[in-house]
């Protein structure tokens, strides 16, 4: 079995105590930080993600398996946030109010970092005055929003109204994503963009900064 691809076994079979070797093992074999995240990492939680769902697997072992992929995103994101370019322009991200999850939301930062952008990290469980907060006190290009829970991706647009009325609404752009949210529905809720994954989050924040 190829590293990746035992990587990514690692994260559905939970050998959260062996997930840091077989990362170093890969970047050691020239591996590329990259493929790994996306061939590896990103594979086997999805492969988690169904098993929970269809109730073959419980929140313990999801809980476990998450705590095998940040062991490895903490070996990973120094490399693929590594720049030496200047700044591509100021970005604030957080998973919304009543969201916990900040897999995918960390990936896109380290992801943005790597590919130039300044990144405020506000965490996971943001309320919708603390996005309004900050992108009024700081000079920022654009705010990414992220859910993953259908019950909570109402807050997006929540925040985007908030905006709106604190008139707010032109002085940044909207990215937004997580595993629920659509391009359908980031264009009905009148964001500016939507980003599948890490690498279209970068894409969007990218165009959205040229024009
Ligand atoms: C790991 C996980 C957890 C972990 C989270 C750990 C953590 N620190 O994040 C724990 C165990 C805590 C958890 C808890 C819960 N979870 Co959960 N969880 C997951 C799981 C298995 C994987 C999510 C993940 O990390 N995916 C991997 C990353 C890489 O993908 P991603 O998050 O989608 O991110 C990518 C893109 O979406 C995009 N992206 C993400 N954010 C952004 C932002 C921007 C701006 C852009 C442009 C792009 C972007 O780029 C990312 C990188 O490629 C999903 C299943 C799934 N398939 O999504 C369920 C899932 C999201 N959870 C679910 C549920 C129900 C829950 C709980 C309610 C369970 C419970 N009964 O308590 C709680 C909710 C807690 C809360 N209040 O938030 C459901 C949601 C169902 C729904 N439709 O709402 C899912 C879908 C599982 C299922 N039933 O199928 N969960």
């Amino acid at each position: 079995m190829n590293k990746v691809k035992q990587i990514s076994e690692a994260i559905v079979q939970l050998k959260w105590d062996e997930i840091a070797a077989l990362t170093n093992e890969a970047l050691e074999a020239e591996v590329p930080a990259l493929e790994i995240l996306n061939q590896g990492l990103v594979p086997g939680m999805s492969v988690v993600g169904t098993k929970f769902r269809n109730g073959e697997i419980f929140l313990p072992e999801v809980l476990l398996s998450a705590r095998t992929m940040k062991t490895a995103l903490e070996i990973l994101t120094p490399i693929l946030s590594q720049q030496d370019t200047p700044s591509m322009g100021r970005v604030a991200i957080g998973t919304v109010k009543g969201d916990i999850h900040d897999i995918g939301k960390n990936i896109v930062v380290s992801m943005l970092e790597g590919n130039g952008f300044e990144v405020m990290d506000l965490g996971i469980d943001v309320d919708t005055e603390r996005f309004v907060e900050v992108v009024r006190d700081n000079n920022l290009q654009i705010l990414g929003l992220s859910a993953l829970l259908t019950s909570t991706m109402p807050m997006i647009e929540e925040t985007i109204k908030a905006l709106e009325k604190a008139g707010l609404g032109q002085k940044v752009q909207v990215i937004v994503g997580g595993a629920p949210v659509t391009q359908a529905y980031a264009d009905q809720i009148g964001a500016d963009g939507y980003g599948a994954d890490a690498v279209a989050a970068v894409e969007k924040a990218r165009d959205l900064i040229a024009t």
